[in-house]
């Protein structure tokens, strides 16, 4: 009992028994990456269906040179959410840091990550930082007074409504400061079809990530959910511009976290995750809204996922 206790982490039996109990059940994305989570993520980014991740590296690889040049050479490298880091070596490799800061909120992954980078890159001193990039963040001493690249891949801010990707990306200017610049990639809007078939795959990797919320809540706070009760679903929410991942009661289900009794009838969902789409003015506009300027921006051919460069805005108080 003692060592399950000693694990468990008090916000996320906060956030799981809070969001259980609001009108619409919602459980925070961020949770969905424990370290199994992680690994299935990972499962995802290699899925015929799931196009971000090698769209993305192939803009990376291919315009690399081009983002080097208006980047500009003596800064370090700040990656918010850092994961696998496998997108960080094409950076790596034509910018040349000072250092290599991966900050993500999954500790074991991080370090197994850096790791890589470190032996991959033996002349880039790695600073790996565990914690969550939403939350007020010291940065290693060791790059103080250097310029800094944030590098926030993945459209990650996809997870994050409007509102608070717009403190996030204020929240990440805070962080490197002002003329620091901004390497962010962001999903576009695209035909319904194809962004359900990347969210709901017909090999089952993504209904396992999901589902694994389930598990992991089962394991750390000592839940009873039964698993075959709920089933994986993504559904495109047209007006707010995002696919949303739910766990759907296939049946009337009563289950106890903590002490505390659930009941979900039959079709009532537990909303898991957004990941929002968006065209090229919105990408912008909500760039600017997070106080930074858009420099540059770099698509593919079929206008599937965009990198855009951006710099922090300095504080004005006129036009
Ligand atoms: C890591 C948030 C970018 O939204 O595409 C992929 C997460 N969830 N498939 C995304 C995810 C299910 C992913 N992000």
């Amino acid at each position: 009992m003692l060592e399950i206790a000693e694990r468990v982490d008090p916000a996320f039996r906060s956030d799981v028994l809070r969001g259980l109990a609001e009108p619409i059940p919602a459980i925070p994305a961020r949770w969905l990456y424990d370290l199994r989570g992680s690994e299935l993520f990972d499962a995802i980014t290699r899925l015929p269906s799931y196009y971000p991740t090698r769209t993305e590296t192939a803009l990376l690889e291919a315009r690399m040179e081009e983002i080097a040049a208006l980047v500009g050479g003596d800064c370090v490298v700040v990656e918010f959410g850092s994961g696998s880091s496998t997108k960080t070596p094409f950076l790596l490799r034509t910018i040349h840091p000072r250092a290599y800061v991966p900050i993500d909120i999954s500790g074991e992954f991080l370090l197994a990550s850096a790791a890589r980078v470190d032996e991959k890159f033996p002349a880039i001193p790695v600073y790996p930082v565990e914690a969550d990039f939403t939350k007020p963040l010291e940065l290693p001493a060791e790059i103080e007074g250097v310029a800094r690249l944030g590098f926030f891949p993945g459209s990650t801010i996809g997870n994050f409504v409007p509102r608070s990707a717009t403190d996030l990306l204020r929240h990440f200017r805070d962080i490197l400061g002002i003329g620091s610049k901004l390497l962010i990639g962001m999903d576009r809007v695209k035909p319904v079809d194809r962004l359900i078939s990347a969210y709901d795959d017909s090999e089952g990797v993504t209904a396992e990530f999901n589902l694994n919320l389930l598990h992991r809540i089962n394991r750390e706070l000592g839940a009873d959910i039964p698993d075959d009760a709920f089933a994986h679903q993504a559904r495109w929410h047209d007006m707010n511009g995002r696919v949303e991942m739910h766990l759907v009661a296939q049946r009337d289900v009563q289950f106890t976290i903590d002490g505390q009794r659930f009941s979900f009838a039959k079709g009532k969902s537990i909303h898991t995750e957004n990941s929002h789409k968006y065209g090229p003015r919105g990408a912008r506009l909500l760039l600017l809204a997070g106080g930074w300027t858009p420099l540059a921006e770099w698509t593919d051919p079929d206008d599937d996922f965009a990198l855009i460069l951006a710099e922090a805005q300095p504080n004005r108080f006129a036009p």
